[in-house]
């Protein structure tokens, strides 16, 4: 007889697990533990050097829950993942592989024990962030729902992970969009050394589901088969379109935190409390209920036994018979890189019309929209009536809320979610309307977006847009208008890119889409006025660097974003004064690509940057640094850089006026570089201040009526 399972609120029916299952489930379960014994026995070898999150006791949550799954559902996972890539048939070899750090490991030992990547098992990431992997989670069954594959997501998190914002925003996505997932929670009673009771109120963990209106079952995690039941039921109704569950499986591990060793001496756990655990051992307890359903017998289980002890005696062996990686692709896959990249030219009698860089954005967008399915817009107000500055606009009328969805005030989650979805194939614009808003999803943009090339060896890509407003303007102020570009720059595996026209704004929004790569796109609210020629074609521009719109001989000056326009007025004001400069806009902030700067210094001898936003740690800063070294020789005059003091950005019209700067203070630095005399520069600056007293300081043009 089977027994009767303890566990509440399955309604399974159809979903008991037949002999071959139980057998598998068994099976996968002594697999799991036995190669984790056998990390743990030779980790003191000091061989594996990556920390290692073992998840032995807890093997019946991580089997039940992926054997209710179809082979090409994906699973997203945390640091302790091992269990689940095995259990969803992950490579034991690749795995032993990437602990190792060898050539033949998941990632070929970019990622080690915490990022257990692998398509071919549809263990699309494991992120050691808690709570991180959450968001992504979301992104690739909302992947799964556009691409109509019929696929279900199920996301793995510890109790600790439920206590981050991240998991609910997932959550509340999850819900009203109706995503294909399954929220797995595995509670183990600890986060690291620090009991639930201590960290989160006495209710149910299942309590998160309702809250976000879900369904929740809660099981006994060392009960294998209640852990396949209320799985299997959670999957059905995700891929019935019914939506989203959370599963509850409450279970223990037997071995630290972090390592392989017993920690009980340590006291922070109950007297008593782990060896009752161990008295529950999930396999032991279902090799008892299979033999006694002569599933299982003494031949059957020493053959089980024996041949996954040759499999990991193989894993092992052959991996340290792998190669380490070689330390001259160090730098490799930092960025995508195409094999051929299309060619895209402009000729000189291309059908164009004037119009502004908001206008240029939003045919940029409505193009991407109506050529290419996997493409979708998300944010806060992409379907408001004002249509974010006009770059929005109609959009959501002409491709429908599934393109064009809107989000809750959700950053970090709807950005995460983005980013899975884009790592499962699909290619989001996200929209924050603030800079400031996106830094609430700087942990996905930093951790995941610009790691996961690098980490996965070259094989997972993240083709991603953020298009992030500076709000400048009419009191915006200290949380509504910076630019921090230089903050985006720092990190690597993102790529930056700033337009100042219009041109530029809609075909390098064209090519940052087709790049491959997560590229923050950064739009200063002034720079959406620009009007110029643009192509009525959408003609997606390559990301590779500045452009000089300027020629000249006393000086090089590098802009970027709404500076370069103060510069355009400043070096045609120069040029009246014999002071012509090269004048470029850097366009891709990041990589930066300093080949034709340099070379201009070399001619030119003197440089000024001028920073959009902060001097301080600024472009600016990068710049001359790299220039000093490359030029030395060449300079005639100390390099110089303009940009924003470095304090917050004040409200008030008169103190705004105060802090940034203008085509007056880049004529001047100018100036000054090429030792203009005084009474020239007192002209000069003179010419610049009519033209720009005679416009409203705090406003990005004349037309433009409050508030934003
Ligand atoms: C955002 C974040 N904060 C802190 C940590 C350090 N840390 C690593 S694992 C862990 C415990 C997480 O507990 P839980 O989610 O319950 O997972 P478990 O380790 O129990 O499987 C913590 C706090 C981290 N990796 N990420
Ligand atoms: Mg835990």
């Amino acid at each position: 007889m089977k027994r009767q399972h303890s566990s509440q609120a399955i309604r399974a029916f159809a979903n008991e697990p037949g002999a071959a299952t139980r057998v598998a489930m068994y099976r996968s379960m002594l697999r799991i533990r036995r190669v984790e014994e056998a990390i743990a026995a030779k980790y003191a070898e000091q061989e594996m050097r990556c920390p290692v999150h073992l998840s032995i006791g807890q093997e019946a949550a991580a089997v039940g829950a992926c054997a209710a799954l179809e082979r090409d559902d994906k699973v997203v996972t945390t640091h302790r993942c091992h269990a689940h890539y095995l259990a969803k048939g992950g490579s034991l070899e690749a795995m032993i592989g990437e602990l190792y750090g060898r050539v033949n490991g998941t990632c070929g030992g970019r990622g080690g024990s915490m990022h257990l990547f692998d398509d071919r098992a549809g263990v699309v990431a494991s992120v050691p962030i808690v709570g991180s992997s959450v968001p992504l989670g979301a992104g690739v069954a909302l992947a799964q729902k556009q691409q109509k594959n019929g696929g279900v997501t199920l996301s793995f998190f510890g109790d600790g992970a439920l206590e981050e914002g991240a998991v609910h925003e997932a959550m509340n996505l999850a819900s009203l969009l109706r995503l294909p997932i399954v929220f797995f929670l595995e509670n183990n009673l600890y986060s690291v050394y620090t009991r639930l009771d201590a960290r989160q109120p006495n209710r149910a963990l299942g309590d998160a589901a309702k809250a976000h209106g879900m369904r929740s079952y809660h099981v006994d995690g060392t009960d294998v088969e209640a852990v396949y039941e209320a799985t299997r039921d959670a999957a059905v109704r995700a891929r019935t379109g019914v939506g989203p569950s959370l599963v509850v499986a409450d279970t223990y591990r037997f071995v630290e935190h972090c390592g392989p060793a017993d920690d009980d001496a340590l006291g922070y756990r109950p007297q008593g409390e782990l060896a009752s655990w161990k008295e529950r051992c999930p396999i032991v307890a279902y090799e008892g209920e299979l033999r006694r359903e002569k599933l299982l017998d003494d031949a059957l289980t020493a053959q089980v036994t024996a041949e996954i002890d040759a499999e990991i005696a193989a894993a092992f062996e052959r991996a340290l018979a792998a190669e380490s990686p070689d330390p001259a692709t160090v730098a490799d896959h930092v960025f995508y890189t195409p094999l051929v990249r299309a060619v895209h030219t402009v000729n000189a009698d291309e059908p164009s019309s004037v119009i502004s860089a908001a206008e240029g954005i939003r045919a940029a967008t409505e193009h991407l929209l109506a050529t290419d399915p996997r493409v979708f817009v998300v944010g806060e107000g992409v379907n408001d009536p004002k249509g974010i500055f006009g770059t929005t606009s109609g959009l959501a009328q002409r491709f429908g809320e599934n393109r064009c969805i809107e989000m809750p005030i959700a950053e970090n989650g709807f950005t995460g979610m983005a980013i899975g979805a884009a790592l499962a194939g699909q290619r989001p614009l996200v929209i924050h309307q603030r800079v400031e808003f996106c830094l609430l999803a700087l942990e996905q943009l930093a951790n995941n977006a610009a790691k996961m090339h690098y980490v996965s060896n070259g094989r997972h890509r993240v083709p991603i847009v953020l298009r992030l407003i500076s709000g400048r303007g009419w009191g915006q102020g200290p949380a509504h208008s910076q630019t921090l570009e230089n903050l985006f720059a720092l990190i690597p595996g993102l790529k930056v890119v700033m337009p100042s026209t219009a041109a530029d704004a809609k075909s390098l929004l064209l090519g940052a889409m087709d790049d491959g790569n997560p590229v923050i796109f950064l739009e200063h609210r002034w720079v959406h006025y620009a009007t110029g020629s643009v192509p009525n074609r959408a003609i997606p521009m390559p990301l590779d660097g500045p452009r000089k719109v300027r020629e000249g001989k006393t000086a090089t000056v590098v802009a970027s974003s709404y500076m370069t326009l103060e510069a355009i007025q400043a070096a045609d004001a120069l040029a009246r004064y014999d002071a012509s400069i090269d004048l470029f806009d850097l366009r891709v902030v990041s990589p930066l690509d300093l080949g034709a700067i340099e070379e201009s210094v070399r001619e030119t001898g003197r440089l000024l940057v001028v920073d959009t936003g902060f001097s301080h740690l600024g472009l600016g800063a990068e710049i001359v640094a790299r220039v000093a070294e490359s030029c030395h020789g060449w300079l005639k005059a100390p390099p110089r850089r303009l940009g924003l003091a470095h304090h917050p950005t004040p409200s008030a019209r008169d103190l705004a006026g105060a802090y940034y700067k203008t085509s007056v203070d880049v004529a001047s630095a100018i100036a000054e570089l090429a030792g203009l005399n005084a009474a020239a520069t007192r002209s000069l600056r003179a010419e610049l201040e009519a033209v720009r007293n005679a416009l409203p300081p705090d406003v990005p043009n004349p037309t433009f009526r409050g508030p934003f």
